[in-house]
């Protein structure tokens, strides 16, 4: 087996820099390289590499990954002036270019490669390419976030090629998600990218909907794009390491790559203000001695961001020295992920779990979701419960202005609508299974929710109403069977098959909910076979907690468990109760058992009279059956 360790540098990479004042670009310094490669030398490790001299990216290198288009209008600013350079930068996002940037990109293409090569032909067993501009943001047709030629996703195209490689893992610790890279490996099951960045919900930079945990690749791509997204910051060496032991090493080892690839940024590490993160140096040496066990450890590691000088220049000697063999130093802080980072863990592997044996089995994913108005009261739900931000304000709009023009327009309604909107979104694209969400208007909420439903797809919903929520709703076509939970006497009121009344009044000091809830809602969404059942709780509400806990409790078996609670009045003894039974604990203790009263024995009675020809399920004697059929 090979031995030894290459070093890539070479100092005409720090011969460009921005020129005028941007504060978005001013971290991406020369002294980056400079002060990493001091430092190596400091610590006597560059005396103990293998050094390899840096070439050019040759045209066809480039264009394994970029179009001859954006590469002819890179190869233009070699010539430009700082009026010209500024308005190319203009076009893309943080970005600047200098008259020596193009020649800087071609040597840190060719640096990746010459390295690449280094390992794969055997004369090191692995290395590190120092180099400027980084890539990993970098796009077929876009310079992005300071990268301009994507150097880790050329050479992953270009081992494929030159070395036959058939499966090539690249891990991307920089602090940002190289999304540059995601979008040319998307659907190529042969290179495996997993990053983690911070995300914040979508709040950080590059601000993209597909930096999340959901996307795990497409086509035959799937299950080959891991993104472990932060949504908090002041991660550390414990939660990276959480993300490693549960995420990135078991899939790796599933995965057995030929080659491991680093975008090696280290804005993941302390101190670093775009990352604002606080993993120490010692945290590389470990990231990086567990890759040294895969791929017969020929392992690139590619710097990419970083822009603490410090915390950076540490980190690389920290990386460079771990492949070189050197024993691991202590870890420190107390080894305990946080709850924020143990979220995503676990979504990223319940996203992951069909295409990934090691994540199979004892997956739970997230059951219950909630959008409640006082997050102060979040800990009072069962911690299982995942509980939601509020919508972005402008994903909500284009939403909503989407199925309801005049909706759009009032702000009240609008805020009423952004809980209900975020739990729904989550329920209908399966990122959970159900959820509760406080409103203020649950009329208008219920109503757009619906539209919402339908909009998306559903053939049927189920709605039942417990109080005082008018909804105005064409009820004719089958698409919603509404049921009305009420005390008001509805006499002169004639049921119709979608749209029912039951009139209850529960005896305030004993449970007799089940004759109705087995009596006669049951039969009846049964019969009716939803596929999303919404459960609206108004004001005026005849049914007590208990009441209401048993009816989600037993609906649970119809719409693969698919239930939206949309409550009015904040009640968080209400909301605690019914986020219990959804996340799966078992029914509340309903007491002792009560008959229930006269009135409401015959209220179910009448009404299985009157629909038991519609809703067959509701038939119990023969002579029901008899006179149905
Ligand atoms: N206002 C790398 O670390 N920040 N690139 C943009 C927007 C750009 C980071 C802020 C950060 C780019 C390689
Ligand atoms: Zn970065």
């Amino acid at each position: 087996m090979a031995s030894g360790t290459a070093l890539i540098y070479d100092d005409e990479m720090t011969s460009y820099k921005l020129l005028w004042d941007n504060p978005e670009c001013d971290i991406e310094v020369p002294e980056r390289l400079l002060s990493s490669y001091e430092q190596l030398k400091r610590y006597h490790l560059l005396e103990r590499c293998v050094h390899v001299p840096v070439r050019e990216g040759t045209e066809e290198e480039i264009m394994l990954v970029h179009s001859s288009e954006y590469l002819e209008v890179v190869k233009s600013t070699q010539t430009m002036n700082e009026e010209e350079l500024r308005r190319v930068s203009g076009n893309y996002d943080a970005v600047y270019f200098h008259p020596n940037t193009y020649r800087c990109a071609k040597l840190a293409v060719g640096a990746t490669l010459q390295l690449v090569d280094s390992v794969m032909s055997g004369k090191v067993c692995n290395g590190m390419a120092l180099v400027r501009p980084p890539g990993h943001h970098s796009q077929r047709n876009a310079a992005n976030g300071f990268c301009v030629f994507n150097n880790v996703a050329i050479a992953a195209q270009y081992a494929k090629r030159r070395y036959g490689l058939q499966r090539i893992l690249i891990v991307d610790w920089d602090v940002h998600h190289g999304q540059g890279i995601q979008y040319v490996f998307e659907e190529d099951p042969s290179v495996l990218y997993y990053s983690w960045h911070r995300y914040e919900h979508q709040q950080f930079w590059p601000l993209l909907r597909e930096s999340d945990y959901d996307a795990v690749g497409q086509g035959k791509g799937k299950g080959f794009n891991l993104n472990v997204p932060w949504n908090k910051v002041g991660m550390g060496n414990s939660d990276y390491l959480a993300a490693f032991f549960h995420v990135l090493l078991p899939v790796a080892f599933e995965f057995v790559p030929e080659l491991i690839l680093v975008s090696s940024g280290y804005d993941s590490g302390i101190g670093d203000p775009e990352g604002q993160m606080n993993a120490t140096p010692e945290c590389f040496a470990h990231l990086t001695h567990f890759l040294m066990q895969l791929a017969n450890g020929r392992l690139c590691a590619v710097l990419e961001g970083g822009y603490h000088l410090k915390s950076l220049s540490e980190s690389v000697c920290m990386t460079v020295k771990t492949l070189l063999r050197d024993p691991l130093p202590q870890i420190s802080g107390e080894m305990a992920p946080c709850l924020s980072a143990v979220e995503s863990i676990q979504n990223v592997r319940a996203a992951h779990k069909p295409y990934w044996k090691c994540l199979m089995y004892e997956v739970p994913p997230v059951k219950t979701a909630a959008a409640i108005v006082s997050k102060a009261d979040a800990h009072l739900l069962p911690i299982s419960v995942q509980v939601e931000m509020e919508m972005n304000a402008q994903e909500l709009k284009t939403l909503v202005s989407a199925l309801d023009a005049e909706l759009v327009k009032e702000e009240r309604a609008l805020l009423s609508l952004q809980n209900v909107v975020a739990i729904l979104d989550k329920i209908l694209k399966k990122k959970v299974c159900n959820g509760i969400a406080e409103s203020s208007l649950a009329s208008v909420s219920t109503t757009f929710a619906l539209k919402h439903c339908f909009d998306f797809g559903l053939q049927r919903v189920l709605c039942i109403v417990v109080g005082d929520v008018d909804l105005e709703l064409d009820l004719d076509d089958g698409k919603i069977l509404l049921m009305n939970i009420c005390q008001k006497q509805q006499t002169e009121k004639t049921n119709s098959k979608y749209h029912i009344s039951l009139n209850w009044r529960e005896d305030a000091e004993r449970n007799n909910f089940f004759c109705a809830v087995l009596g006669f809602i049951l039969p009846v969404a049964y019969s009716y076979q939803p596929d999303l059942m919404i459960i609206v709780i108004g004001p005026n509400r005849s049914l007590g907690i208990n009441g209401i806990s048993l009816l989600t409790c037993l609906l649970q078996g119809l719409a693969e468990s698919r239930i939206l609670v949309v409550i009015q009045d904040t009640e968080i003894k209400l909301v605690q109760s019914v986020a219990k039974t959804l996340s799966g604990v078992p029914a509340p203790d309903f007491g002792a058992y009560a008959p229930a009263s006269q009135e409401n024995v015959l209220e179910i009675k009448r009404l299985r009279n009157q629909l038991q020809q519609e809703w067959k399920m509701l038939r119990c004697s023969v002579r029901d059956w008899i006179s149905g059929s």
